[in-house]
């Protein structure tokens, strides 16, 4: 049988069908599309009635190349939600994560409530944009009009079946979910004034959605869809589509952001994983993502948009291979890096500021995005090591930054642990898995992950010998 995933990240959207052929996973990209918020008075809006449209496309491509019937599973970026009336409208636009809203909000919530305790409760990192943040900013008659609070792959699912539901993998990066409860917190939902009766039912990854309504969709040619809850939050489904084996694996989830950490059985919290603010998502099947956010992908894109020439990403790789290492140490998870006015200007004025060379060619930034980000990277494994006490053997990097082997062969040699670079469609292919699990194709995860293992072409790195000590001592200089 034939299943798509649909797999929209926060710079591009794709439909991806799968399915086993010959002992093998087979996939082919049937549509893709570009993603990203734009500005309206002020306030920056992810176009939604557009990424339904170039679904309800995608899908109308799977028809047209012969798929008659299908399963689909949607994915979405994190945190992100949509406000939805009693008659099933959208309330308003999609703000999103970037807008500066919510810049401050982090420290009006902990006037309520101590940090500490909502780390105990939630596990969840704290990032100014975490959902909670962004209702408490909405406007409240709004808020009262909302019948449903819907995150964003939950709403494409909605309109496309009318069938409301609220993914757990998704909902935990809401911060508003109590893991011991595995329910909403009570006090959480109080401090931003939201009632649960205003969230569908949770749902878990693999439960049925509902049937594609045709219907609503009549200038269209669309095959049979049956849509299945996966693990909507991207994140989730990359890390299920990470073959990694065995206990002693990391993964890198490289797309926008930088998602690096561990899979677990159980949510780990304690002070330095406050400290080093890690989080405890929830994956599938119960597991937890014990990770960081790490800016990742998006700084390059951002110098990339103001580049005079329009550099594929390969030929930005290339360019950075060409300039010397480790010219400039700077922090890009630094809250600056978020989403300033123009990325280029400020790592110039970073530099400037630090009396570090000013990086002014385009490879000349892509080489200091990509040896910063691999110190960042190697930084975070040890924190990893650190926090849990556990022994990490290799790093798994998947998503669209899986391509870039600079940056692969930097983050081995700064780490010194052994790198696999890919699947790049990882996400996509976690989805499918989900989806096949679901349908009983396929055992268990344990079974997918063999099966992205035999079926994908993975590149191993291996660390070559550099004085990592001395670029991590001298990347910490410049920590805040
Ligand atoms: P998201 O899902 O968050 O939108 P993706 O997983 O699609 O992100 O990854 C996009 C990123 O992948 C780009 O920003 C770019 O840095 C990287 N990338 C894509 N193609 C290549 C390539 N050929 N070589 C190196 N890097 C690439
Ligand atoms: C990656 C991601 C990440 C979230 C961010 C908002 O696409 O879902 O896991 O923190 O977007």
């Amino acid at each position: 049988m034939v299943h798509i995933a649909v797999d929209i990240g926060a710079s591009s959207g794709r439909l991806v069908a799968g399915e086993i052929k010959e002992n093998k996973l087979q996939i082919k990209e049937i549509h893709r599309f570009a993603n990203g918020f734009t500005e309206k008075e002020g306030r920056l809006y992810w176009d939604i009635d557009h990424l339904l449209v170039e679904i309800v496309n995608g899908l109308a491509v799977a028809k047209s190349i012969g798929y008659e019937a299908c399963t689909v599973g949607i994915d979405t970026w994190g945190v992100d939600y949509v406000l939805v009336g009693k008659n099933g409208n959208r309330l308003q636009e999609v703000v999103s994560y970037r807008d500066k809203r919510t810049e401050k909000t982090i420290e009006k919530i902990i006037k309520h409530i101590p940090k500490k305790l909502m780390y105990k409760k939630t596990g969840l990192h704290f990032l100014p944009f975490n959902t909670i943040y962004q209702l408490f900013e909405e406007n409240p008659t709004l808020i009262r009009e909302t019948d449903k609070i819907l995150m964003v792959p939950d709403y494409l699912g909605y309109r496309l079946t009318g069938n409301m539901v609220m993914e757990e993998t998704i909902a935990s990066t809401m911060q508003l979910l109590n893991i011991d409860k595995r329910d909403f917190d009570d006090e959480l939902l109080n401090i931003i004034s939201v009632k649960k009766e205003q969230f569908p039912d949770f749902a878990e990854p693999g439960q049925e959605l509902g049937w594609l309504k045709k219907d609503w969709f009549p200038a269209y040619d669309l095959p049979d869809c049956k849509l299945v809850t996966v693990a909507s939050h991207d994140t989730a489904s990359a890390v299920a589509g990470t073959p990694g084996i065995g206990e002693d694996w990391s993964y890198l989830s490289s797309g926008t952001w930088s998602l690096l950490g561990i899979e677990t059985s159980q949510p780990v919290i304690s002070e330095l994983s406050q400290e080093e603010n890690y989080t405890n998502e929830w994956g599938a099947f119960q597991t937890y993502r014990f990770l960081k956010n790490i800016m990742g992908m998006w700084i390059i894109q951002e110098v990339r948009k103001g580049l005079p020439k329009n550099y594929h990403y390969s030929q930005l790789v290339e360019e950075a291979k060409k300039v010397e290492r480790f010219q400039q140490f700077i922090n890009f998870n630094d809250d600056r890096f978020l989403n300033p006015a123009n990325m280029a200007a400020e790592i110039q004025a970073y530099c400037k500021e630090t009396n570090q060379p000013i990086p002014e060619t385009a490879g000349e930034f892509a080489g200091c995005v990509y040896d910063n980000l691999a110190i960042i990277y190697a930084i975070a494994i040890l924190d990893l090591e650190k926090i849990t006490g556990k022994k990490i053997e290799c790093l798994h990097i998947v998503g669209g930054g899986a391509q870039n082997e600079l940056l692969n062969q930097l983050t081995a040699d700064v780490s010194g642990k052994t790198v696999y670079a890919g699947p790049s469609e990882a996400t996509a292919i976690g989805n499918l898995i989900l989806q096949m699990i679901a349908v009983g194709e396929i055992e268990d995860l344990r079974a997918g992950r063999q099966l992205i293992q035999k079926s994908f072409d993975i590149k191993e790195y291996m660390p070559a010998a550099i004085d990592q000590k001395k670029v991590v001592t001298q990347f910490k200089q410049f920590i805040r």
